[in-house]
C-alpha cells in the first residue's frame, strides 16, 4: 500500500492519501504529500491539483501519536506553507471527518468541495491544544471571527452544509467524490479561476467581538488554558500580518503541547479507545444481532435507556406495570423528544418517527422477540430477582439480559435464571440520554459473545463504554462512595457544606459532593448503603445523610437536603449545623478549622487509593479505564486526566505519602495504601 499516490487525469494531479485507519498526518504523510507537490507543481502539463484520501476519512488530523516525540520535517505547518506558494489551483477534497490538522491542510488549500456527508472541525481543544498549523490564522479569514471562535474554542465539527454556508465548502458532491472534484477543477480552469489563497485575505474585529465571545464560553472552558490560548490566536490574526500571526499561533502550540493539560486530555483521548480493548475480544469475535430491545421499567433512568435505542432507530417495547404507568412512561419522553424539537434539534415528523419505534405494555410476552432487554426497576435485589425469573421465562433464546442495577451483585441474579451466561450489567448514568458513560459489568459467567455484543451496542448508542467486574459499586459507585465518605466526615471535623462543595469545585469538579447528592437525591446513596454489610462503610460518615432523609429531605426534589432549594436556587440548609454539633458530639469529635488542602486532598486521595485497589483486584482492566470512568461518569477534571493519570502527574510517592499520613489521622481501616500505588510509587522513584 503506497500512503501517498500520484495519478494525472487529463491534465490535472490527483495525490491520494491511503494511511489507514483515519489518514492520520504522520510523518510518512507529510514527506510523501511534499514530494508530490513538488513533483505535480513543477509539470508543465499539470494545470491543477487535487489532494483526496482514500478509506473512510479524509485526514483526521496531525498524528496524535507523534506529540511529545522530536519533531520530523516536513512539520505540518511547512508542509501547509509549501501548499501556500503553489501557483496552480489546489483542491482539497473532503470526505468524512477533516479534523484538526487535516482540515488545515484543506484550509491550505485553494478550493475546497466536499462529500455531502463530511464535517469539517478543529477539535484540538479536546486534546488540550489549539490549530497549530495555521487554521487559527486561515479560519477567521474565510469565515469571519465570531464563526471561526466557535468552530476552534468548542471543537465542534460542522456538516458539509454549513460549511458551504459559512464559505468553508466551494462545491457539495452528492455523488463520487473523487469524479466531482475532477469535473469541478476542470470548470475551475474553464473558468480561468486564480488561485485562492487564504493567507492573502484580511480578518478585523472589534475587542468587543473577543470579550463577549468568552463570557459567553466562560463556564464550559473554566479550567482549562487551552481555549483561552485559542482565542488569543484569533485575536492575533486580526492584529498582526499573517506570518507573525503564524508564529504566535506556533509559539502557544508549542506551550500547550508540553502542557500537563494536554498530556492529560490526550492521555484520556486514548484512555476511551483502549477501554474497548477487552482481552479476549477482537474483530474475530461473535456478537449477536440486536434489531429490538426491551426496557422493563419507564421511570427516569428506564425511559433514558430506551431514548438511547430510540435515537437510533431500534424498535423498544417498554414495559411498565399498569396502563397509567405506561401513559406516563410515554409521556415522559415524548415529552423529551418535543423540548429537541422545541431546541431546533429534530424535527416534528421526526419526532413522531422516533416515537412510532416505541410501544407499552404490562405484559412480558410482548418483549419474546426483544434481542436486548434492559432491566431498570427499583434498586432492590429481590425485586430484581422476580423480574429475571420473569424474563428467564419470557424472553427467546439468545437474548441478551441486562440490569441497570448501580451497585448491587449481578451474579446473585444471573443465578436465579437458566441462563447466565447471557446475563450482564448495563449501568447508565442518570440522565441516561445524556451522560456519556456506560458502566458494563460482567459476571463470572457472562459469555464472551454476551460481552462482545453489548460493547458493539454501546458504541452504536454513543457511549463511553468501560468493563466493570461485580464488585459492591462496580468502579464507579465503589470510588464515589469513598469520595463521599471523606466528605461526610470533614462536615463532622468541621469544614461547612459550602466550604467542602467550593473545595471541589475549584479543584474542577463540576459540582461539589452535596450539590451533587442534592441533585441526585440523597436517599438513593442511603438505599444502597442499607444493602450493604455492616461495617462495610463508615456510618458516622453517612450519620447527616440518613438523618436529612429521615426528615425527607431528599434534596432538590423535596426542596430541602444539605441546602435548601428554591427553583435553581440553593442557600444553607440552616439544619445542616444543628446536625453537625449533634453527631459530632456523639461521636466525641472535636470539631476544627480544616483548609481546603485537607478538604481536596481526603476526597480525592480516597478516590485515588480505591481506584488503585479496584485495579489491582482486577475490577477494572487497567489504570486508564478508571480513568474513564470518573471523567465521563462524575466529570472529573479532563485537563488532570483521570484520578489515577492525576495521581501519576503529582507524583506517586507524594500520593502515597499523603495516604500514609491520612492513615495515621485516621486509622488504616479506610486509608491502607493500596499495593498498586506503592508499587509504582516505588518503580517511580
Ligand atoms: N492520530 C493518531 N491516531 C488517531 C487519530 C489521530 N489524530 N485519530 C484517531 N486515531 C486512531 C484511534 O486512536 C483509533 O486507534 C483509530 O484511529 C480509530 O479511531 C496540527 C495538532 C476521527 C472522529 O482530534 O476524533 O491535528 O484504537 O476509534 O470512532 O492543528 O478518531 O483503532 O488503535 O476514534 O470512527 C486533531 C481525533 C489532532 C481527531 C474517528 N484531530 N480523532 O472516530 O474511530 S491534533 C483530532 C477522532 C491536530 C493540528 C493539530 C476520531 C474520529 P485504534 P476511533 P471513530
Amino acid at each position: 500500500m503506497t500512503i501517498v499516490s500520484t495519478e494525472i487525469n487529463k491534465n490535472i494531479a490527483v495525490i491520494t492519501i491511503d494511511n489507514p485507519p483515519v489518514n492520520a498526518l504522520s510523518h510518512a504523510v507529510r514527506s510523501g504529500v511534499s514530494v508530490a507537490l513538488k513533483q505535480v507543481s513543477s509539470d508543465q502539463d499539470v494545470a491543477a491539483i487535487i489532494i483526496i484520501c482514500a478509506g473512510r476519512t479524509f485526514c483526521a488530523g496531525a498524528d496524535i501519536t507523534e506529540f511529545g516525540k522530536p519533531p520530523m520535517d516536513p512539520s505540518l505547518p511547512d508542509l501547509i506553507a509549501e501548499m501556500d506558494q503553489v501557483n496552480k489551483p489546489l483542491i482539497a477534497a473532503l470526505h468524512g471527518t477533516a479534523l484538526g490538522g487535516g482540515f488545515e491542510v484543506a484550509l491550505g488549500c485553494h478550493y475546497r468541495i466536499m462529500d455531502s456527508h463530511a464535517k469539517v472541525g478543529l477539535p484540538e481543544v479536546n486534546l488540550g491544544l489549539i490549530p497549530g498549523a495555521g487554521g487559527t490564522q486561515r479560519l477567521p479569514r474565510l469565515i469571519g471571527v465570531e464563526a471561526a471562535l466557535d468552530m476552534i474554542v468548542t471543537g465542534k465539527p460542522i456538516s458539509a452544509a454549513k460549511a458551504e454556508k459559512l464559505g468553508i465548502a466551494n462545491k457539495i458532491s452528492h455523488g463520487d467524490l473523487k469524479s466531482d472534484a475532477l469535473e469541478f477543477t476542470q470548470d475551475l480552469l474553464t473558468q480561468n479561476k486564480p488561485v485562492m489563497r487564504i493567507s492573502d485575505l484580511d480578518v478585523k474585529a472589534s475587542t468587543e467581538v473577543f470579550s463577549d465571545f468568552e463570557k459567553k464560553v466562560s463556564r464550559r472552558i473554566r479550567g482549562f488554558i487551552a481555549p483561552k490560548a485559542a482565542i488569543n490566536a484569533v485575536k492575533a490574526a486580526t492584529e498582526l500580518s499573517f506570518e507573525e500571526g503564524l508564529k504566535f499561533e506556533r509559539d502557544q502550540f508549542k506551550t500547550l503541547v508540553n502542557s500537563s493539560h494536554s498530556i492529560a486530555q490526550r492521555h484520556m483521548f486514548f484512555a476511551e479507545r483502549m477501554a474497548l480493548k477487552v482481552p479476549g475480544i477482537d474483530k474475530s469475535t461473535s456478537v449477536r444481532e440486536i434489531n429490538s430491545v426491551a426496557v422493563i421499567g419507564g421511570g427516569i433512568m428506564g425511559c433514558g435507556i430506551a431514548i438511547n435505542f430510540l435515537n437510533k432507530g431500534l424498535p423498544v417495547t417498554l414495559i411498565e406495570i399498569s396502563e397509567e404507568a405506561q401513559k406516563a412512561a410515554f409521556e415522559r419522553i415524548a415529552n423529551i423528544y418535543s423540548s429537541s424539537v422545541s431546541k431546533g434539534r429534530l424535527s416534528e415528523q421526526q419526532k413522531e418517527q422516533t416515537l412510532s419505534l416505541l410501544i407499552t405494555a404490562s405484559d412480558y410476552a410482548k418483549l419474546a422477540n426483544a434481542d436486548l432487554i434492559i432491566e431498570a426497576v427499583f434498586e432492590d435485589i429481590e425485586i430484581k430477582k422476580q423480574v429475571f425469573k420473569k424474563l428467564d421465562d419470557a424472553a427467546k433464546a439468545g437474548a441478551i439480559l441486562a440490569t441497570n442495577t448501580s451497585f448491587l451483585d449481578i451474579n446473585e441474579i444471573a443465578n436465579v435464571t437458566s441462563r447466565p451466561a447471557d446475563v450482564i450489567g448495563l449501568h447508565f448514568f442518570s440522565p441516561a440520554h445524556i451522560m456519556p458513560l456506560l458502566e458494563i459489568v460482567r459476571t463470572e459467567q457472562t459469555s464472551t459473545e454476551v460481552l462482545a455484543t453489548v460493547l458493539k451496542i454501546g458504541k452504536l448508542i454513543g457511549k463511553t463504554s468501560v468493563v466493570s467486574g461485580v464488585c459492591f459499586g462496580f468502579i464507579a459507585n465503589r470510588m464515589s462512595s469513598c469520595y463521599g465518605r471523606e466528605a461526610g466526615l470533614l462536615l463532622l471535623e468541621g469544614a461547612s457544606v459550602e466550604q467542602i462543595d467550593n473545595a471541589l469545585y475549584d479543584f474542577g469538579m463540576p459540582m461539589g459532593m452535596f450539590s451533587m447528592l442534592d441533585m441526585a437525591g440523597i436517599d438513593i446513596g442511603v438505599m444502597a448503603r442499607q444493602n450493604m454489610a455492616a461495617g462495610s462503610y463508615d456510618e458516622k460518615a453517612f450519620l447527616i445523610h440518613d438523618a436529612l432523609v429521615a426528615s425527607g429531605q431528599k434534596g432538590q426534589k423535596t426542596g430541602s437536603g444539605f441546602y435548601k432549594h428554591e427553583g435553581r436556587n440553593k442557600s444553607p440548609n440552616p439544619q445542616i449545623e444543628q446536625l453537625v454539633e449533634k453527631f459530632a458530639k456523639e461521636n466525641n469529635i472535636k470539631r476544627r478549622e480544616i483548609t481546603i488542602k485537607e478538604i481536596e486532598e481526603r476526597c480525592i486521595f480516597a478516590l485515588i487509593n480505591e481506584g488503585f485497589k479496584i485495579v489491582e483486584e482486577g475490577i477494572a482492566i487497567r489504570q486508564s479505564d478508571v480513568d474513564v470512568v470518573f471523567n465521563c461518569g462524575f466529570g472529573f477534571p479532563r485537563y488532570k486526566g483521570g484520578p489515577l493519570h492525576y495521581a501519576e502527574q503529582i507524583g506517586f510517592d507524594y500520593t502515597l505519602k499523603r495516604i500514609t499520613e491520612f492513615a495515621k489521622e485516621h486509622g488504616d481501616r479506610w486509608w491502607t495504601p493500596s499495593d498498586l500505588l506503592i508499587k509504582l510509587a516505588k518503580e517511580n522513584r
